[in-house]
């Protein structure tokens, strides 16, 4: 606040103000909701000047080219606080809040976390709106107003729980509605083709449709101290109401009440599946929703500023598709060109190849979206002829090519098997495809994209994915963000590659004691949380032990707890053995019809149960699961960590984003080479990380040729069996012996889908299990591990979204920085 417009007693005014006209009462009786929400209007108004004055300087500047990144989910987290650091006025306005007698925490926790995803590639699309704006780039996110956000996690007897997260319940401060932006979408029907009397051209009608009002809320995302405010924009859906008198007066009142539930429908919830395709109609609308809503708007803006010539587009735009969720956007920029602004076949395609570009997240063959073409043809009747024809267009190159290899079909072609293939759909069209790491990007290129890679080299490209240091230190570690900046300058906000600054310090003593000072208040802090949610005791000197990210197999929390229950075996048997005191962190949501996944929640619950209770072991092990974990509790917990778990299966995750948030914290990697930990051990040195286990090629290997048993591995290695026959036992069940048979089952049963052990569990477990050890003997030396803990934070240069952006503009979108320049 060294600005004008962020003087405190301004400050403290403008929230007594707004606490007067919105509730019409004086501060002092104003509920602590009341005033998150009177605080956050007095931030929005410095917001807004920003916000004009931004979308003035893209206006002006006409040659600025705009990047929309198109995508299903934005995980954005709470605004308030980071808005007030990067509007650098943090620290003022909780001087100004003190002042008031206020607390500026209690007043963020007051605010929902906005959670319109799931997981990583909802996290991934917040931290690079952010990042973008800080940068000076012009952008536009472009997704959807779910009513309903992630689901809630409740824990009950050991099971989750799933409650509605009613995010808008009492208003959310920060959106902005403009309604005079909306626009119609319109689902089903037939189409016809008629000749325009006036024109003589053929002129394309749909018949009999249902449609729906897309009505914009806009969302400021604030660039760090650059007056830069670029926006998110959300799609919410309203009924079309003179249709529905019109229809009413002509007696079809079924159809206006079938719009009326469409539209209600269609924005009410997240699906909350992560990495797994379902093949729901609704979520088809959704897609199909949100981008014509998108597209129709970017058309409409792009005429208005640059004239009706839109072979213009692809220099004055690029739509990056985040994931094939938004590939409906090809299609649909091809309808929007020939039907409504009456181009050719070959000069829509021309503008809709060069302005798509498709980002691929995952390998998991069951997160691959295929529509059937019957469900698909009867939604989108006009899509579905145009991708009928890309594909026609496609297939004939092909043939050319490749003549009389249908393998190659069988694996290229859109159109298979009673299917559309999104992803295929969107290699073809786009003019880039890239992956998220070195190494998913080189899997894609040999393996699972193989074909496409062979065939069009040069759209192939990587990404590796990054985190806003704005949010996951300046924000959640202020201490760490704090002695950092008295350490080095405040360059590292904007600069993350200024952080290897701290590298010399790592010799330094002093240094490294108050490192490691900050991260035990931060493991204080996170002892609190926990004490006040799950009522466990935790010491903060023993190791904090985390993995937190989404449920799923592939992600191995079984393998994690597997191997607690094993320590906790030796700990019985061996009192007296030398055994350094843990706390195994764990959060995670499973997708509510994942019933392995809900089982290894269970698992963990039940084996915190017993070893929190067993008073013999005085507290050596302690297991905390904590309950819906989001980005507010996440931000708290990177900063207390010790150990970071990032187990997946060599080959399976993409890239991972987690992994660099612990890093940047201070928290070296326990891990195997798998997505983006192959850069974070170059980084960091392998001695400063905990690897382990399969590498990628020897898991493709098994893949490919088969000739995994983990029966053998369960016969010659006792304790693992042992663990394993107590998922059998009743021990974690209160005897029970059925309560985790689905797990039993899914590492040893060959009659169990596909393949039992699919994750290599068994395999991996001795690795791990020694790891582990590694991790204990580390720990102990405190010169050792204080160094470790360092060399992480000042090796994460890399892991900035700033980087993976620049990459972006320098190979993909080819932006221009805008200055934004605001009267004081
Ligand atoms: C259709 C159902 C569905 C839903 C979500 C399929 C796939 C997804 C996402 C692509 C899953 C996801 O979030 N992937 C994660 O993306 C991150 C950002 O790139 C990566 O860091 C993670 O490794 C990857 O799992």
């Amino acid at each position: 606040m060294n600005s004008k417009r962020f003087d405190k007693e301004t400050f403290k005014e403008a929230v007594k103000d707004n606490v007067k006209t919105l509730y019409r009462k004086k501060i002092e009786e104003a509920s602590q909701q009341q005033i998150f929400q009177a605080v956050s209007y007095a931030v929005k108004e410095q917001i807004i000047d920003d916000w004009l004055a931004t979308q003035e300087a893209y206006y002006q500047k006409k040659e600025a080219k705009m990047v929309y990144y198109m995508s299903m989910e934005f995980l954005m987290g709470r605004a308030l606080g980071n808005n007030l650091i990067n509007l650098t006025a943090y620290t003022e306005v909780k001087e100004a809040l003190d002042e008031m007698g206020l607390d500026l925490n209690a007043i963020e926790d007051q605010e929902p976390d906005p959670a319109l995803g799931n997981g990583g590639l909802g996290r991934l699309a917040a931290c690079f709106l952010d990042s973008l704006a800080t940068l000076n780039y012009p952008a536009y996110g472009c997704g959807i107003r779910y009513r309903y956000g992630m689901f809630k996690q409740r824990i009950k007897d050991g099971y989750q729980v799933e409650a509605p997260d009613n995010w808008l319940k009492e208003g959310y401060p920060f959106e902005l509605r403009r309604p005079e932006y909306a626009k119609e979408v319109r689902f089903g029907g037939s189409v016809r083709f008629e000749k325009d009397p006036e024109t003589g051209r053929d002129k394309f009608v749909q018949e009999g449709y249902e449609s729906v009002r897309a009505v914009p809320y806009d969302m400021p995302i604030v660039g760090y101290g650059n007056h830069v405010v670029n926006t998110l924009r959300i799609w919410d859906a309203e009924a079309i109401t003179d249709f529905q008198l019109d229809s009413f007066d002509r007696g079809d009142y079924h159809k206006a009440v079938e719009q009326e539930n469409l539209a209600k429908n269609i924005v009410e919830v997240l699906y909350p599946n992560d990495n797994h395709y379902a093949g729901k109609e609704l979520r088809l609308k959704q897609q199909y929703f949100f981008i014509s809503a998108s597209l129709q708007a970017l058309l409409a803006k792009f005429k208005r500023e640059h004239g009706n010539d839109l072979s213009k587009l692809p220099d004055k735009v690029v739509i990056q598709m985040n994931d094939t969720h938004p590939t409906i956007a090809v299609p649909e920029l091809m309808h929007l060109l020939i039907d409504e602004e009456y181009l050719s076949w070959e000069d829509a395609w021309e503008i809709t190849s060069k302005t798509c570009a498709y980002t691929n997240h995952t390998i998991m063959a069951e997160a691959l979206e295929k529509w059937p073409i019957d469900l698909f043809s009867k939604l989108l009747p006009r899509i579905y002829q145009i991708i009928q024809e890309i594909d026609r267009r496609f297939v004939e190159k092909v043939r050319a090519k490749y003549p009389g290899n249908d393998e190659k079909l069988k694996k290229m072609a859109i159109l298979w098997d009673g299917q559309v293939r999104m992803a295929n759909m969107a290699i073809i069209s786009g003019f880039s495809v890239n992956g998220v790491a070195q190494l998913h990007t080189e899997i894609l290129k040999n393996q699972e994209l193989k074909d496409f890679y062979e065939m069009m080299p040069e759209k192939f490209n990587n990404k590796t994915n990054g985190i806003t240091q704005r949010r996951f230190l300046a924000h959640g570690n202020p201490l760490l963000a704090d002695w950092i900046t008295a350490r080095i300058g405040d360059g590292w906000i904007t600069d993350l590659s200024q952080i290897a600054r701290l590298k010399p310090l790592v010799n330094d003593e002093q240094a490294r004691r108050e490192f490691m000072q900050i991260k035990h208040k931060n493991k204080i802090r996170l002892a609190k949380y926990i004490k006040e949610h799950n009522g466990i005791e935790v010491d903060p000197h023993s190791i904090f032990d985390v993995q937190v990210k989404r449920l799923h197999e592939y992600k191995r929390q079984l393998l994690n707890i597997l191997h607690v229950m094993y320590l906790y075996n030796q700990i019985k048997e061996h009192p007296e053995m030398s055994f350094y005191p843990r706390t195994f962190i764990f959060g995670a949501k499973a997708a509510a019809g994942y019933q392995r996944a809900k089982e290894t929640i269970k698992l963990i619950n039940s084996v915190a149960e017993v070893i929190n209770n067993d008073r013999s072991i005085n507290g050596k092990i302690k297991v905390v699961f904590i309950e819906d974990y989001r980005v507010s509790n996440a931000e708290m917990i990177f900063a207390a960590a010790d150990v970071s778990e990032q187990i997946s299966t060599a080959s399976k995750e993409a890239s991972g984003t987690g992994n660099m948030k612990f890093m940047l914290n201070g928290a070296p990697t326990l891990g195997t080479m798998d997505g983006a930990n192959v850069e974070i051990v170059e980084e960091v040195g392998m001695d400063n990380a905990f690897i382990f286990g399969m590498r990628s090629e020897e898991v493709i290997r098994y893949e490919n040729h088969g000739g995994y048993n983990p029966i053998d591995i369960y016969f010659s290695d006792w304790e693992l069996k042992r663990v394993i026959d107590q998922l059998m036992d009743g021990t974690y069940a209160h005897g029970d012996h059925n309560m985790y048979k689905n797990l039993y089952n899914s590492l040893l049963n060959t009659q169990c889908t596909p393949r039992a052990d699919m994750y290599f569990i068994l395999k991996d477990f001795r690795p791990y299990a020694e790891a582990q050890k590694r991790v204990e003997e580390a720990y102990r030396d405190e010169h050792r591990w204080s160094r470790m803990a360092m060399m992480n934070t000042a090796c994460c240069g890399k892991f900035t979204s700033d980087r993976t952006i620049e990459e972006y503009v320098r190979d993909i979108w080819k932006l221009h920085k805008v200055e934004v320049t605001v009267e004081e």
